[in-house]
């Protein structure tokens, strides 16, 4: 403990992880430690990261969602996540207690352009739909048995027109404010 080895992980990001993350230093030397095994090129690949999904949703199709959640943590854009954006990502998607909004938020920036679309909130709630499997999609409620009407619901909860476009205050604003919309921008299995 506390020697500085070849192959661990810099202060820097450590500093860096244990200010935005809840991580002890301990807990983060030890993901490191099982990073490093997983993963001896020390970044994971959109496949290693839809792996990862399969083993959470076995009874789905989660590669679609696997990979826009790739894509919203890979902050660097370079197609693989490091072990800061996994760690980053962990932090975010494993929170019980309160979704991340800001991260909820550049999920569905599909191209990242600060802005969402209602183009984009239907492509996330296609791959959010998968997510569920096929015996819970037929319990549904009629109004959000189908992708389509569930991204036509959670968009007609923030008042905009079909060409208009969310800014992150206006989307967390609406889904801080409605419960409906802070449900159906995620899928909860233990629901
Ligand atoms: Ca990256
Ligand atoms: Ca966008």
């Amino acid at each position: 403990m506390g020697n500085a080895k070849s192959g661990a992980v810099s202060k820097e990001i450590l500093e860096d992880l244990k200010l935005n993350t809840k991580f002890s230093e301990e807990e983060l030397c030890q993901w490191y430690e099982n990073f490093q095994k997983q993963c001896p090129t020390g970044r994971i690949s959109p496949e290693e990261f839809e792996k990862i999904y399969d083993r959470f949703f076995p009874n789905s199709d989660a590669k679609a969602y696997a990979q826009h959640v790739f894509r919203s943590f890979d902050t660097n854009d370079d197609g693989t996540l490091d072990f800061k954006e996994y760690i980053i990502a962990l932090h975010m998607t494993s929170s019980k207690t309160a979704l991340k909004l800001e991260w909820a938020f550049s999920l569905f920036d599909v191209d990242k352009d600060g802005y969402i679309t209602k183009s984009e909130v239907k492509e996330i709630c296609q791959s959010i739909f998968k997510l569920i499997p096929k015996e819970k999609q037929a319990l549904l409620p009629s109004d959000e048995n189908t992708p389509e009407k569930r991204s036509d619901k959670l968009w007609s909860y923030f008042d905009k027109g079909d060409n208009e476009r969310l800014a992150e205050g206006e989307f967390i604003k609406g889904v801080t404010e409605n419960e409906d919309a802070l449900r159906l921008i995620q899928y909860d299995p233990q629901n």
